[in-house]
C-alpha cells in the first residue's frame, strides 16, 4: 500500500485488502505477497491471531490435534516448530501465529485497531471504499473478508445485565490474566467454551455455579504433552498426515469408517466405542461408523453408550441426568472435547443449576437471581459472572458492517432471511468482494487451517488469473448462487446435524427457539468443496462474471 491521496491524508489505496489478521488472513497475506500482489491486512484488534488473540479464558485450547492445526505451506516452518501438547492451549497457538508473522515478515503489511464500519462499491471506478471507526478510509480493488466465524460474542438478554458490581465477562472478552482464585463464580453456558473454562477454574474458585440451559455432549480429549521423540516422529510424517487430513470430511485426522455400525455385532461396536472414548481427540465424533451421525437408530445407541459414561463419572445420579442431553443425539451438534469436566460436578464447591427448571430472573448488583416458581426466588451471591453463551456466528461479523453493493443493495438486506453465496466465496451484486471465511463455505465446518487452505489456494490462483487477464470486475452469478444454496441445503439435510439447534444452523443469536434454521455452513466435506472450487479454476470461472475494462470485453459470459 502506501499511495496516499494528497487532499485526504487519511485515505489510501491498495489492490487487495484483507479484513482480519487471524489464521486465514495471515495465510492469505503470505500467499498474495508470494505472487507479488499489492496487499494489506487490517484488523480491529490490537494484535494478530484473531480468535487466538481474543479467547484468553482459562482452559482455552484446541480440540483438534495441534500438528494438524498448523500451516503446511512451508517445510521450513513445519520442521522448526515444536508443539508442546497434543492439543495446544491458547498461549501456545498465539505464539505459533506470531512466530509465523515474524518469520515471513508479515507484520509490516498489517494495520491494527482498524474496525471496519462501512464498505461501499463504486461502479464508476470499480473500487471499494472502506471506512473505519477511527476515520481512516481505504480504497481497494478487491476486498477479502477473513473475519472469523466466531468473532462476535452474544451476551444473553437478561434483565439487569450490566448492573452487577463484580466482573461480568464473556469468555471471548476475558480480561488478560484475570485470576479467579478464591472467587465466587457463575458460568452460564455449557458449550465448548463453557466446558473448558468450567473444568479449568473449578478447583481454584471458592464456589462455582454452572448455569445450564440444554446439556451438550462431550467426550474425553485425551490431551498429553508431546515428547521430543513423538515430535520427531510426527515431523517425519507430515506429508502423510496432511495428505490424509485433506481427504477427511472435516480436515481432521479422524475419518468416518466405511463400515456401518449395523455391519458389526453389538459387542464389537461397544469395544470400538470404548477404544474411541479412551483415545485422543474427536475420534468418537468424527472417526466412528458413518451411520452414527446420519441414522437415528445407530445414533441413539451411541448416545446411550456415552450417557452411560456420564452416569459412571458423575456421583450424584440427578446431576448426571441433567448433564445428559435429551434434545439431541451425540455428534449431531459439535461435541466438546473435555478433560475432567464431569468429575468437576463431584467437587463440593461446584453446583449445577438447571435453568430449564429455575430460569434466570435477573442479574443484580451482587449476583444472579433465579426464579424458583410460585413467586419464589434464590439469590446467587457472586464475584464473577462468565457468559459462555456463544457467538452471533458466521454472519454476525458481516451484519455489523454497512456493506453496500451495486445499486445501493445492502448485504444485511440480501441476507435478512439467511445468507446466500456463490460457492461460499462471493455474493452476487457485490463485485470484487471475496468471502474467505463465511457462510456456506467448506472452510466453515473444517479443522480451520485445513479448510482455510482450500479457499486461500483458490483465492491466490484467482488473484493470479485476475492479474494475468487484467480483470477489474469479478462477480458471482445469481443463478450459480441459487444453485449453490440449494446444493448446500440438500447435502446438509442428509445429516442429523441439520436438525439440531446450534450455531451451525444459525441458532446463535438469541433467535426465537422455533425460528427457521438457516443454511450457515457447508457440511458436504472439504474434499468435495475443494473439487468444486477447482472446477471453477479449470473451466474459466463459469459461476462468475468476469470483465476487463482494459480490453473492454467480458471474458466469461
Ligand atoms: O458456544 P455454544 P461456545 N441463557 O454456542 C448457552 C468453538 N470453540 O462458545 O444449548 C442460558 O456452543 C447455550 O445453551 P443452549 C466451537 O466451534 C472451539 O461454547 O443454547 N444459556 C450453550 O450451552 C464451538 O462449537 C474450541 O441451551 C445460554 C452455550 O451457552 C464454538 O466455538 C473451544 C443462553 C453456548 O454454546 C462455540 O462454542 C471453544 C441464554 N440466554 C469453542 N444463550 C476449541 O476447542 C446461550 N446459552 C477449538
Amino acid at each position: 500500500m502506501g499511495r496516499v491521496n494528497g487532499d485526504a491524508e487519511r485515505t489510501s489505496e491498495v489492490d487487495y485488502l484483507i479484513i482480519g489478521a487471524g489464521v486465514c488472513g495471515l495465510h492469505q497475506l503470505h500467499d498474495l505477497l508470494e505472487i507479488g500482489a499489492d496487499v494489506r491486512v487490517v484488523d480491529a484488534n490490537s494484535g494478530l491471531g484473531g480468535t487466538w488473540y481474543k479467547n484468553r479464558y482459562p482452559g482455552c485450547r484446541f480440540d483438534s490435534e495441534s500438528y494438524t492445526y498448523q500451516y503446511s505451506f512451508s517445510e521450513e516452518l513445519l520442521q522448526e516448530w515444536d508443539w508442546k501438547e497434543r492439543f495446544a492451549a491458547q498461549p501456545e497457538t498465539l505464539s505459533y501465529l506470531e512466530h509465523v508473522a515474524d518469520k515471513f515478515d508479515l507484520r509490516q503489511h498489517i494495520t491494527f485497531d482498524m474496525r471496519l464500519v462501512r464498505a461501499e462499491w463504486s461502479e464508476d471506478d470499480l473500487r471499494w471504499t472502506l471506512t473505519f471507526e477511527n476515520g481512516q478510509v481505504i480504497r481497494a480493488k478487491f476486498v477479502l473478508y477473513a473475519m472469523g466465524l466466531l468473532s462476535v460474542p452474544t451476551y444473553p438478554r437478561i434483565p439487569g445485565r450490566g448492573t452487577f458490581r463484580g466482573l461480568e465477562t464473556h469468555t471471548f472478552d476475558w480480561p488478560e490474566g484475570y485470576d479467579v482464585t478464591g472467587k465466587r463464580v457463575a458460568v452460564i453456558g455449557t458449550g465448548a467454551s463453557g466446558v473448558q473454562v468450567i473444568t479449568d477454574i473449578a478447583d481454584k474458585v471458592e464456589s462455582l455455579s454452572v448455569l445450564q440451559r440444554d446439556a451438550n455432549w462431550c467426550a474425553p480429549l485425551g490431551n498429553a504433552p508431546i515428547s521430543k521423540e513423538e515430535m520427531q516422529e510426527l515431523r517425519e510424517r507430515y506429508d502423510e498426515i496432511f495428505a490424509w487430513c485433506r481427504e477427511t470430511p472435516a480436515g481432521f485426522i479422524h475419518r468416518p469408517h466405511r463400515t456401518l455400525s449395523t455391519d458389526v455385532t453389538r459387542e464389537e461396536r461397544l469395544r470400538h466405542w470404548e477404544e474411541l472414548y479412551n483415545g485422543q481427540g474427536a475420534g468418537l465424533y468424527m472417526g466412528n461408523y458413518r451411520d452414527c451421525i446420519t441414522e437415528p437408530g445407530p445414533n441413539r445407541e451411541l448416545s446411550e453408550f456415552v450417557a452411560g459414561k456420564i452416569r459412571e463419572r458423575v456421583e450424584d445420579p440427578e446431576v448426571a441426568e441433567l448433564l445428559i442431553p435429551k434434545d439431541h443425539g451425540f455428534g449431531t451438534k459439535r461435541v466438546a472435547g473435555e478433560s475432567g469436566f464431569y468429575e468437576v460436578f463431584n467437587q463440593p464447591n461446584v453446583e449445577l443449576v438447571d435453568l430449564m427448571a429455575h430460569p434466570i430472573h435477573e442479574v443484580t448488583e451482587t449476583g444472579i437471581r433465579l426464579d424458583l416458581g410460585s413467586g419464589e426466588f434464590r439469590d446467587l451471591e457472586l464475584d464473577v459472572i462468565v457468559y459462555a453463551t456463544g457467538f452471533d456466528a458466521v454472519t454476525g461479523p458481516f451484519d455489523r458492517i454497512e456493506i453496500i453493493g451495486t445499486d445501493g443493495v445492502r448485504l444485511k438486506d440480501r441476507w435478512k432471511d439467511g445468507p446466500e453465496t456463490c460457492l461460499g466465496v462471493q455474493v452476487s451484486s457485490f463485485p470484487n468482494m471475496f468471502v474467505l471465511v463465511g457462510p456456506q463455505s467448506g472452510s466453515a465446518s473444517a479443522n480451520f487451517p485445513r479448510g482455510i487452505e482450500d479457499v486461500v489456494n483458490w483465492m491466490t490462483q484467482t488473484a493470479l488469473y485476475i492479474e494475468e487477464h487484467g480483470i477489474d470486475r469479478f462477480e458471482g452469478r445469481r443463478e450459480a448462487e441459487i444453485a449453490w444454496v440449494e446444493h448446500v441445503r440438500e447435502v446438509n439435510s442428509k445429516l442429523l446435524m441439520s436438525q439440531t439447534r446450534s450455531w451451525f444452523n444459525g441458532h446463535n443469536i438469541n433467535l426465537e427457539r422455533d425460528e427457521k434454521p438457516r443454511v450457515m455452513v457447508y457440511l458436504g466435506g472439504a474434499p468435495r468443496y475443494r473439487r468444486r472450487l477447482t472446477e471453477e479454476l479449470e473451466n474459466g470461472y463459469p459461476s462468475f462474471l468476469l470483465s476487463s475494462s482494459a480490453v473492454s470485453a467480458t471474458l466469461s459470459t
